[in-house]
């Protein structure tokens, strides 16, 4: 048993929440369900980043005070965790105290240690990245990012010794081969590194809505200097989940956790977290994270979904009405983890008929109406001696393997890929066994044999898409006479044959009735 500690961004309030957030949400919980199944001891960490400029321009469009624009703002990112069903164990916001004095303590620590120091500065910024940019940077005079022209910006404020990190931070990634995944996005990151770090300004003096610098009144520390604390802070403050266990854990949650074991995100904040956040810790004194690993956008007609640019897909409708597992599914399927890909309602619902609706649906609704019609819903038991071995035994094991080599890589579409071998060779299964055949033939041993294969098959299937689509999962347990629960889905349950005898098929409406134009 191991502890696994998962983070996603937490997520801007300047605007409402839309898919690209649900999906490392969604990527994150699929992580942190898998690493339950193992038996880890499992933190999973998402929020909301609330201070900073953009914040603070958004209350003030909408004619109110920041806090009171985070406020309302918090419910609707929260929602979006609640709807996909998420299994967070924390949601930590910025403006939590608790969270405001660690980062002061945080930031006292880089001071006191002589990497924070006063300097005058001008440069470009954009106010939607909260950074500078050098001419260089900009494409055509604009944000590389979000496509608006940068402002110009002068301040005196504090900066920290970015630079005096170069050769650890190389050195580290050296080290560390596997720090940043993708590979593609380590060399990014590296290559970053390589062509020199400049140090950077940690503060502003303009703005009020932020955490103060602890040793001057007059300036708050930079939004995303407090908002990648974040993955630490919460380690002081969180409810321990495991606090009402047996035995209790004895060890605080940093002493648990931290290192984290993943921080998920997209490639626009691999600068901060790859290359920041690291200095920042080494600074402070405290180990670096194990991995990051960077997701790919989700695009709608081939450009970034973003809310700067405002060509947002709103989640909330399709999880409405066809459930967050469609959409956890979709998400997930449609765009290969780790890389960019195309999202639309048209392929969202093509792959719901096909994959959801006739493939796994229909294989239950055939497996539990054939075993109502043939054996009165009860589920033929084990037959005992050599009969009792299935053709689909190691076939299943192989499958059940490649999924875990999959998600140990963080290879999630890959690993709902081969879940549907197993869904697609459940389906051949019932095509070439024939059981209306084996039933019409009086070949009972052989029906029973297929009911029963084809039982077991759905149970195993229903541990390996817990993570994925946990509600379908339950349902598909049910209706098969089993209770969902830890137990069920421990990952020791993967093998075949698993399923206990007695049990009773329990009908009910398809998984996911079709979507019809
Ligand atoms: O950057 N496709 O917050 P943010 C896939 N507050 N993922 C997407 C996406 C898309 N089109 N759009 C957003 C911030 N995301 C900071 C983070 S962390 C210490 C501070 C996801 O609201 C993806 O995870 O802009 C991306 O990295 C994140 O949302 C950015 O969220």
């Amino acid at each position: 048993m191991a502890n696994f500690y998962v983070t996603t961004p937490i997520y801007y309030v300047n605007d409402v929440p839309h898919i690209g957030h649900a999906y490392t949400t969604a990527a994150a919980d699929v992580v942190a369900r898998y690493h339950r199944q193992l038996g880890d001891e499992v933190f999973f960490l998402t929020g909301t980043d609330e201070h900073g400029n953009k914040v603070a321009q958004a209350a003030e469009r909408r004619g109110v005070s920041p806090q009171q624009h985070v406020d309302e703002m918090v419910g609707k990112f929260k929602g979006v965790a609640e709807k996909i069903d998420a299994t967070n164990d924390f949601f930590i916001r910025t403006t939590d105290l608790e969270h405001e004095r660690f980062v002061q303590q945080f930031v006292q620590r880089c001071y006191d240690n002589g990497d924070i120091f006063r300097h005058s500065y001008e440069g470009l910024y954009c106010p939607a990245c909260e950074a500078y940019y050098t001419e260089e940077q900009l494409v055509g005079g604009l944000c590389p990012d979000h496509g608006i022209r940068p402002e110009h910006m002068a301040e005196e404020n504090w900066f920290f010794r970015l630079s005096a990190y170069q050769e650890r931070l190389a050195a580290h990634y050296r080290e560390h081969p596997d720090f940043v995944r993708p590979r593609h996005r380590y060399n990014e990151a590296l290559s970053f590194i390589e062509q020199g770090l400049e140090d950077i300004s940690i503060s502003r003096s303009a703005l009020k809505w932020g955490v103060t610098v602890p040793w001057d009144e007059s300036q708050v520390i930079y939004v995303w200097v407090d908002a990648l604390i974040n993955y630490l802070s919460a380690l002081h403050y969180a409810p321990d989940p495991a606090a009402g266990a047996a035995g209790g854990p004895g060890k605080t949650l940093f002493e648990r956790f931290w290192p984290a074991t993943y921080h998920l995100m997209a490639q626009d904040i691999l600068k901060f977290h790859g290359v920041i956040w690291p200095a920042l810790l080494m600074s402070a004194g405290y180990e670096l994270p194990e991995h990051l690993f960077i997701h790919g956008y989700l695009k709608l007609g081939g450009e970034k979904i973003s809310k700067t640019r405002g060509n947002v897909m709103d989640p909330f409708p399709l999880i409405e009405q066809y459930g967050a597992d469609p959409f956890r599914y979709y998400c997930l399927r449609e765009v290969s983890f780790g890389s960019d890909g195309v999202v639309s309602e048209e392929s969202f619902k093509n792959r719901y008929n096909t994959e959801l609706a006739n493939d796994l649906g229909n294989l239950l609704s055939r497996t539990t109406s054939m075993i109502a019609k043939y054996r009165e819903g009860l589920i033929p038991g084990r037959p005992s001696g050599s009969a009792g071995s299935s053709p689909l035994a190691a076939e299943a094991e192989q499958i059940v393997g490649n999924v875990r080599a999959k998600l140990d890589q963080m290879d999630l579409t890959g690993a709902l890929e081969t879940i549907w071998e197993l869904v697609r060779r459940l389906n051949r299964y019932v095509e070439e066994c024939a059981p209306w055949k084996q039933a019409k033939a009086q070949d009972s041993e052989g029906l029973d044999a297929t009911l029963r294969d084809l039982t077991e098959g759905l149970r195993l299937l229903a541990v390996l898409l817990h993570p994925f689509m946990p509600a379908t999962a339950d349902e598909i347990l049910r209706r098969l006479g089993l209770e969902p629960g830890p137990e069920t889905y421990s990952w020791a349950n993967t093998t075949w044959g698993g399923l206990p005898d007695g049990l009773r098929v329990v009908a009910g409406a398809p998984l996911f009735p079709r979507i019809e134009e």
